[in-house]
């Protein structure tokens, strides 16, 4: 029997691993809306999400896990407030092998925190960066009034998703059960 429905929202830039990270640990085929990417300058990649992706995944206790992928471009920005209605929180995903993932990540933060109160953060593409240290997420959250749970994951392995997965529902159990 299904007890509980859970909806998470993935977010973050182009190519950061948003439709990988849901195909990864999706139980039912992924209702996807890849189209060819138009805006190479912006990320090379071939194709690109323009509307919502949608995959399900069924949890222990019987949670049903609605995961919800945003498109990345800021072109569609507009779409992100209605795709985080009524979501139980926002898994960021921030690709570590951009010029400055520190800019990144603050910019979508800025914009998820005002949609979300419920945030993890979760740094992709780290086995392909060799010059940039992961150390500069360590030095920016010491700066920060707010922390916010930090992974370093692949969205292409399915512990790494389910783990950040886990921690978005233990953080909403924890912080907003009142
Ligand atoms: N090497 C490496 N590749 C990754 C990692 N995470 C994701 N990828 C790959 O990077 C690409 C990311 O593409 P998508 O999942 O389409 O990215 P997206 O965030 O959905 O991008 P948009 O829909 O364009 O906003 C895919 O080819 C993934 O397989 C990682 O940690 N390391
Ligand atoms: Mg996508």
């Amino acid at each position: 029997m299904i007890l509980q429905q859970y909806k998470i929202v993935f977010a973050g830039a182009m190519g950061a691993g948003k439709s990988a990270a849901i195909k990864t640990i999706s139980q039912i085929d992924v209702l996807s809306t890849e189209a060819l990417n138009t805006d190479v300058a912006a990320h090379q990649k071939n194709l690109t999400t323009v509307g919502i992706d949608y995959g399900e995944i069924v949890l222990e206790d019987d949670i049903k896990v609605g995961l919800y992928g945003t498109p990345g471009q800021e072109r569609f920005n507009f779409m992100w407030g209605v795709i985080c209605k009524g979501a139980l929180g926002t898994i960021l995903l921030i690709d570590h092998s951009i010029d400055d993932p520190i800019s990144a990540l603050e910019e979508y933060l800025a914009t998820f925190q005002e949609m979300s109160n419920n945030i993890i953060i979760g740094i992709t593409h780290v086995d392909e960066k060799t010059t940039q240290t992961t150390s500069i997420y360590r030095d920016w959250q010491q700066k920060q009034s707010h922390n916010y749970p930090l992974f370093f994951v692949d969205a292409r392995v399915k512990e790494d998703v389910l783990l950040m997965v886990d921690a978005l529902i233990a953080n909403a159990e924890v912080n907003f059960a009142h």
